[in-house]
């Protein structure tokens, strides 16, 4: 462990001397001055007091801030502003600079971020824009199981935040719809009370509740190992809703207050940890996906590469498929956008 890291460590547990930390680390004492004095380029404010360094009252959502306390291994990289923090992670690999232990690449605010299929991102200032970078030791065949975790690592620190959060297959989280709070809601979104599928972007986002985040993973690999992976999450934290796309919606908006974005990206780091930080621990995924998943049980239309599938949604098998009973019998898909519908569609 670095220097930095391990000060941000030190600092986590109570005041820090300076000659002690450089004994504990065996590093020099110019060597522990100089991560303190780099923590405060970063805005990171370590006070130095008689009993030794301690971290900032307020540790904000930083690198430093993130990585402070942090109980996951990953490095963090954080920008104000950049065109897409997955972009960031290719550029990371292409220079082989993506570390052994994973980088979570932050960002307040991305000018060209990207969801699935290439479809517009909109991220403005006042996100949780993250990129978590890891190169696990698994084959590709499995990185369907990484965005689930990621799913349910967001979900989860969105319901720490207060907020009630559900997953949509495979990772969209949302909050509200069908069976929550606000049903009726949900019946009328769109004005649509037929529920045809036309398709437009409130219809989209309506469906199954309001869209708190979402997640785009890519990966590049060999035909037996993940080179490496990345599961680019976006969620609306402190973000007003009219800014966002008709279906959206913040934690922001959803508490009336702000969240703090710098525990929320801490918790969703742990969690994803938890979940699938080394192999043996990766059977909790699913388990932790159906729990907090929205779909199953529910009548659905998922749009896949080779036409629609419309069923009840019974189950997600490994590494991530849903498993959909049709009028023709049990359907597998494994790529698409899923509606919920109500009973009467479809
Ligand atoms: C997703 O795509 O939901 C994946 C989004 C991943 C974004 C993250 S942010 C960090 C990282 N860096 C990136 O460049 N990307 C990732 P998809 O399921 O295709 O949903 C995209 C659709 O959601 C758009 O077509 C809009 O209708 C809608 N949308 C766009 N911005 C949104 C927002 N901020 N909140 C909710 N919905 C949004």
């Amino acid at each position: 462990m670095d220097t930095r890291r391990a000060l941000l460590d030190a600092l986590g547990d109570g005041p820090v001397s300076g000659p002690a930390l450089a004994d504990d680390l065996g590093v020099s004492r110019a060597a522990v001055w100089k991560a303190v004095e780099s923590l405060r380029e970063e805005g990171f404010a370590v006070e130095s007091t008689p009993e030794g360094y301690v971290a900032p009252a307020d540790p904000g959502y930083s690198a430093a801030g993130i990585e402070f306390g942090l109980d996951a291994p990953y490095a963090v990289e954080y920008h104000d502003r950049i065109s897409s923090t997955n972009r960031r992670v290719r550029e990371l690999a292409a220079g082989g600079e993506i570390p052994e232990e994973g980088v979570a690449v932050v960002a307040d605010e991305q000018t060209g971020s990207r969801g699935r299929l290439d479809r517009e991102w909109v991220a403005p200032s006042g996100g949780v824009w993250l990129s978590l970078a890891v190169r696990p030791d698994a084959p590709p065949a499995r990185a369907p199981l990484f965005t689930l975790a990621a799913a349910v690592a967001t979900a989860d620190a969105c319901r720490e935040a207060g907020v009630d959060a559900h997953i949509k297959w495979p990772n969209d989280v949302l909050v509200g719809g069908p069976g929550g709070e606000d049903e009726d809601e949900y019946a009328d979104a769109d004005g649509d009370a037929d529920g045809d599928a036309d398709g437009d972007a409130a219809d989209e986002g309506s469906r199954g509740g309001r869209k708190l985040a979402g997640i785009l993973t890519e990966m590049e690999g060999e035909a037996d190992r993940i080179s490496w992976l990345v599961a680019g999450i976006g969620v609306n934290a402190n973000i007003d809703a009219e800014t966002l796309p008709a279906g959206a919606t913040s934690l922001q908006e959803e508490l009336g207050e702000p969240v703090d974005r710098r525990r929320f990206a801490a918790t969703l780091l742990e969690r994803f940890d938890a979940l699938a930080g080394t192999p043996d621990r990766m059977d909790r995924i699913l388990p932790a996906w159906r729990e907090r998943a929205s779909t199953l049980g529910r009548r659905v239309r998922v749009d896949t590469p080779n036409g629609p599938v419309t069923g009840i949604a019974v189950d997600v098998e490994p590494p991530g498929a849903l498993v959909i009973e049709t009028d023709d019998g049990v359907r597998r898909v494994h790529a698409g956008d899923c509606e919920h519908l109500r009973d009467a569609d479809g």
